[in-house]
């Protein structure tokens, strides 16, 4: 092959994909293999002609130059596409994706996910899938609970998932270990339900408004659920509970319940009625027992909270979803001490607070981030209690953390 057709060939070959190029080379080798038992059939025939005649001399000849046409794999590559054409070896490899695209393949629900694979709940069964290669190596964020994925027997009866389909939403986070990494706590969520208790463990708003944050990220519908009602004396409830209006204020709803007694539970239910929903919250809020107290049936642990500190022991360790008969679907999770916000920009974390709204506007500075700017109307707001402190100090504690930390 000339040089300049060489060169522009070679292009056009750079221009293919992995999967092209393997396909490119595949063919290539066949061509080769058959150019090659060709030529040896006629070397064997030229050379009985030699020998029959006598002819050595020709016959060494022969033998020592007769392979000088065999070209390399590359070569054969080139001629490929010189004959066949870059669109045909694309062509054919989008055919061979589309009789592989898993024509008897079911398609399922994540139930709960491992390090080797994931259960899987398709027409009411639930069936362990090892993961495809190409998911196998990016597990923990490619695929999460919640997730809509396709999967196919194996010859051999494993079943093996082969796709991971577009999320409508996800709740993430940072992983704890490599911050620079995501994970997804759930996956297609509706409903995020923050489970929150006053007493017992104490109330947590940091922890609450950083999950309002990642579920209205990840377009989830954040719920508070403030547990253990019954804990508190029914003179002091409102009182207690006023630490909450700010949530209500800006649209959250919130439900009062009791797993305990039952009370709130009917007002919950009618909030998950339909929906896949995630409880969240840090350990000992009782969200498996919420679970427990929806569903009796599910029996999921649920364990003790610490004498004197009133903190959880961390007794669910894997999220899990389970259907609830009353067309509920809830993942369970386990408490968390930290919750870190995924791939944050501190300049969009004041759009996360939804009350600094109605005044931003006023601000002095367009790009105010309500913090040390003069002519702040947000922090006059605040000075005039129209901004929960509460919500405020937990704008300014987030902002400082995003601020330490590199952007992902
Ligand atoms: N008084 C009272 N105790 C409750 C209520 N709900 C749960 N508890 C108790 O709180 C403790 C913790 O409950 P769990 O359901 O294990 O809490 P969890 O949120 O699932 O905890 P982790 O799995 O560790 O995250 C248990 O001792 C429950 O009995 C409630 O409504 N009232
Ligand atoms: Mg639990
Ligand atoms: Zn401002």
């Amino acid at each position: 092959m000339k040089k300049s057709k060489r060169k522009y060939f070679e292009q056009q070959l750079s221009k293919l994909n992995v999967a092209q190029k393997r396909q490119l080379y595949k063919r290539a080798a066949n061509l080769r293999k058959a150019a090659q038992v060709n030529a040896r059939k006629k070397r064997r025939h030229t050379r009985k002609e030699f020998s029959a005649k006598g002819d050595h001399e020709n016959m060494v000849m022969f033998q020592k130059y007769s392979r000088a046409d065999d070209i390399t794999i590359d070569d054969w590559a080139l001629k490929v596409i010189e004959e066949d054409g870059l669109n045909s070896i694309i062509e054919s490899v989008e055919l061979q994706a589309q009789q592989q695209d898993y024509s008897d393949s079911k398609s399922g629900i994540v139930v709960s996910a491992s390090a080797k694979g994931c259960s899987v709940q398709c027409d009411g069964e639930i069936i362990d899938c090892l993961l495809g290669p190409n998911l196998a190596m990016m597990q923990k964020s490619e695929i999460a609970i919640g997730d809509q994925v396709d999967f196919a027997m194996a010859k051999d009866f494993t079943a093996v998932v082969q796709r991971v389909h577009d999320r409508k939403s996800k709740l993430s986070r940072p992983d704890p270990t490599r911050e620079n990494v995501e994970r997804v706590v759930a996956a297609n969520v509706d409903v995020a339900v923050i489970v929150a208790s006053i007493r017992r463990p104490l109330l947590k708003p940091a922890l609450i408004d950083r999950y309002i944050i990642a579920a209205q990220k990840g377009g989830i519908i954040p719920c508070i659920c403030v547990n253990k009602i019954d804990l508190m004396r029914d003179d002091d409830r409102d009182n207690e509970l006023e630490v909450l209006a700010p949530y209500r204020e800006i649209g959250i709803k919130v439900v009062e319940c009791s797993a305990a007694n039952g009370i709130g539970l009917q007002e919950l239910i009618s909030e998950l009625q339909g929906k896949l929903c995630v409880f969240v919250g840090h350990s000992g809020t009782g969200k498996s027992s919420l679970l427990n107290a929806i569903s009796p049936d599910i029996d999921a642990k649920v364990g003790t909270v610490h004498g004197t500190t009133g903190l959880g022991r961390h007794t669910t360790t894997n999220s899990k979803l389970y259907e609830i008969e009353k067309d509920i679907w809830i993942i369970d999770t386990p408490g968390i001490r930290e919750f870190g916000i995924w791939a944050m920009d501190s300049d969009d974390l004041k759009w996360y607070f939804d009350e600094f709204d109605d005044y931003a506007e006023s601000c002095h500075y367009a790009n105010c981030s309500h913090t040390h700017e003069p002519n702040c109307a947000v922090k006059q707001a605040l000075e005039q209690g129209k901004i929960s402190n509460l919500r405020y100090r937990s704008y300014l504690r987030i902002l400082e953390d995003l601020e330490c930390k590199p952007e992902y």
